[in-house]
């Protein structure tokens, strides 16, 4: 059985965008606030386990005593940082510096040729895809996808299914017949939560992580072999 369409995460598996695509963007946007913190690798990589970056912001703020102590003052202040390191990232972004991971173009063409949806599911923000998809896929990047998930649609992030089942939803398929590609914990529960079976492409931040639940687990698209649709489809057997 193949599956009808493949939905893919965003940062960490399309491209390595975190450390220094949107960590360099927060200390961008904290700077810009003259706020002292800085959110260096080994920080940004323990942050990460807070799906979304307004989320990321609070949680942060969460254990600190230079933080606003009001819950509304806080909220207000994590809106606007995020929609300055949205900014930072898009123009950071926009240089086309960050490239797709090894084998994400070559298996999404591979897809398309044969038939299979292509979706995006992503806690990330719209503008961020905006920002990264041309650099990464060229100009026609919006023909490639039958629909695009992101952050506005589904304000609850992964782990939580609202994301994955949204995509569902719009492709007008049951669990069974899609196949999302992760590089992380959080991703990997969202898809199962959401009765999805779910591979994982190890990204930079997560190389140490379990997947316990995850169909494959592979270091890359192209590592040890190139992950063909042949092997795709004998990954998704029928249930
Ligand atoms: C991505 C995220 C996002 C990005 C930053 O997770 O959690 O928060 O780190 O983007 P996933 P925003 O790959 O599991 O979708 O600042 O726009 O949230
Ligand atoms: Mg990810």
């Amino acid at each position: 059985m193949t599956p009808r369409a493949l939905l893919w995460d965003v940062d960490g598996t399309i491209a390595e965008t975190e450390r220094d695509g949107h960590r360099i963007a927060f200390n961008q946007a904290f700077e810009a606030m003259a706020l002292p913190w800085r959110w260096d690798v080994d920080t940004y990589g323990r942050l990460l386990e807070i799906s979304g970056g307004r989320e990321r912001l609070l949680a942060f703020m969460a254990d600190r005593d230079d933080a606003p102590v009001e819950v509304r003052a806080r909220d207000e202040l994590a809106r606007a940082l995020h929609r300055l390191k949205t900014k930072a990232y898009a123009e950071r972004v926009a240089h086309g510096d960050i490239h797709a991971r090894p084998g994400v173009v070559r298996l999404m063409d591979a897809a398309l040729a044969a038939g299979i949806a292509q979706a995006v599911v992503t806690t990330t923000s719209t503008a961020n895809v905006e920002a990264l998809f041309p650099g990464v896929f060229g100009a026609e990047w919006r023909a490639r996808f039958a629909t695009l998930v992101c952050a506005e649609d589904a304000p609850r992030k992964k782990p939580d299914p609202q994301a994955y089942l949204m995509a569902l939803e719009r492709l007008g398929l049951r669990p069974t017949e899609a196949l999302a590609i992760e590089d992380s914990p959080n991703g990997l529960a969202a898809a199962r939560a959401a009765g999805i079976r779910c591979g994982i492409t190890r990204s930079a931040y997560f190389a140490g992580a379990a997947f316990d639940g995850a169909l494959w687990v592979r270091d890359d698209l192209e590592t040890p072999e190139p992950l063909g649709l042949a092997a795709l489809c004998m990954a998704f057997p029928a249930l």
